[in-house]
């Protein structure tokens, strides 16, 4: 590390004297820090100190985006009568009023205030926690449904084109820069297998069959805070990939993680399947909040999204495997192999379940 948290939060307009800081959160693209400060006569405050990972992100394009989207939100927040402070992001600016700072060596880094009285799950604990994301998601997209998208940079390019991920990885399997080819060729034929899917949503987009919305597009359920008492959704964070897309990719992907009875990582594969009861909680939720937007082409295609979606996070960790863990954070070798292998056996069990699915989002829709 070239860089020293108590410096870099000198250039930041953050109140108080810096006490200490610590590594928070279990993201996978950011490096996230929980650092304090003491006040006169107060409290401590802490805030959340990120160096952006600008081997993903333009910073100045991704936090451009922020910026917009969350003075959006907080003007919504208000008219709903809800707390601006508390129920989306706060960035705070730069000594010199800039949204994120450059540091010499050429890190970047952002703050946000940091939401106290919150919690963020690594899995569903409970039906209840898991439809009131799925609800805190849905009202995200209804809040997000007069904004106009063409504002947006697109962040990262063909972020859900799954065709593209795909041929991302058919060409990562051809180059074999790491030599890991062997150690996954099930793992490579499972994803060879399954083509088809590649198609399935994103030529529904290109024709209209489906709409474009402005979409969160990384819907885990660790990028939501949560009220450990009453297990309410308070605020959606990371908006990092907010940008045009499906409100298919935002289902599927929540279900993805959260309806898993495992982690994303998990190795004993006897754990991993997906669970209806939790699917249909998510659903409840999610579809009490766009039931009016929400076309019957879209709501066909809900239970699929979650295939679709398991599938292409997969595809992504598998990639990453091959290409030598560039992109993922890892925690040893085999880490991205072992996601892909989760990933691959909960899209199996989805495939099992999909009728049952459809019964549920029937029942639900009414
Ligand atoms: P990444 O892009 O690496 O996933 P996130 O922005 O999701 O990073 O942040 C990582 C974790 O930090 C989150 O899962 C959450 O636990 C915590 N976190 C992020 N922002 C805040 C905030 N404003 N207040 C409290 N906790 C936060
Ligand atoms: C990353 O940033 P984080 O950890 O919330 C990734 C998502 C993947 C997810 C898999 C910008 O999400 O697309 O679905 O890991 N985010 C980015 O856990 O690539
Ligand atoms: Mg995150």
């Amino acid at each position: 590390m070239g860089y020293e948290i108590s410096e870099i939060v000198k250039h930041f307009n953050i109140e108080g004297e810096y006490i200490y800081s610590e590594n928070y959160g279990c993201g996978h693209i950011n490096d996230t820090y929980a650092v304090y400060f003491k006040r006169e006569s107060q409290p401590p405050l802490r805030y959340i100190v990120q160096r952006i990972n600008t081997e993903i992100f333009d910073e100045k394009k991704l936090m451009h985006n922020v910026t917009l989207v969350t003075d959006y939100l907080k003007e919504r927040i208000t008219a709903e009568g809800g707390n601006p402070e508390r129920n989306t992001l706060s960035i705070v600016k730069t000594n010199d009023g800039r949204s994120y700072f450059e540091a010499e060596d050429g890190s970047c880094w952002r703050v946000y205030i940091f939401i106290e009285n919150t919690v963020t799950y690594q899995s569903a604990v409970n039906e209840k926690v898991f439809e009131n994301s799925g609800r805190a998601f849905g009202h995200f997209q209804r809040q997000l449904s007069d904004f106009d998208a063409s504002k947006l940079y697109e962040v990262i390019t063909d972020f859900h084109n799954t065709r593209k991920r795909f041929e991302d990885f058919k060409n990562a399997v051809k180059a074999d820069i790491k030599g890991r080819t062997t150690e996954a060729k099930s793992e490579i034929g499972f994803v060879m297998d399954r083509e088809k899917y590649c198609d399935e949503i994103i030529s529904k987009l290109g024709s209209k069959e489906i709409p474009l919305r402005v979409t969160h597009n990384d819907t885990k359920l660790n990028n939501i805070l949560i009220d450990p008492v009453t297990g309410e959704g308070i605020c959606i964070i990371d908006l990092d990939t907010v940008m045009p897309g499906s409100l298919l990719y935002d289902f599927g992907d929540s279900n993805r993680f959260g309806a898993n009875t495992a982690l994303e990582d998990e190795t004993d594969l006897s754990k991993v399947s997906f669970s209806l009861d939790m699917f249909r909680a998510y659903t409840k939720g999610f579809i009490s909040e766009v039931s009016d937007t929400l076309t019957d082409t879209e709501a066909e295609l809900l239970p699929f999204s979650c295939i679709l979606m398991t599938f292409e996070v997969g595809i992504r960790f598998l990639t990453d495997y091959l290409e030598g863990d560039t992109y993922f954070k890892t925690t040893h070798a085999e880490h991205n192999l072992e996601r892909a292998r989760n990933q691959f056996h909960l899209v199996k069990d989805i495939e099992s379940k999909l009728d049952e699915m459809q019964a549920i989002v029937s029942d639900l829709r009414g």
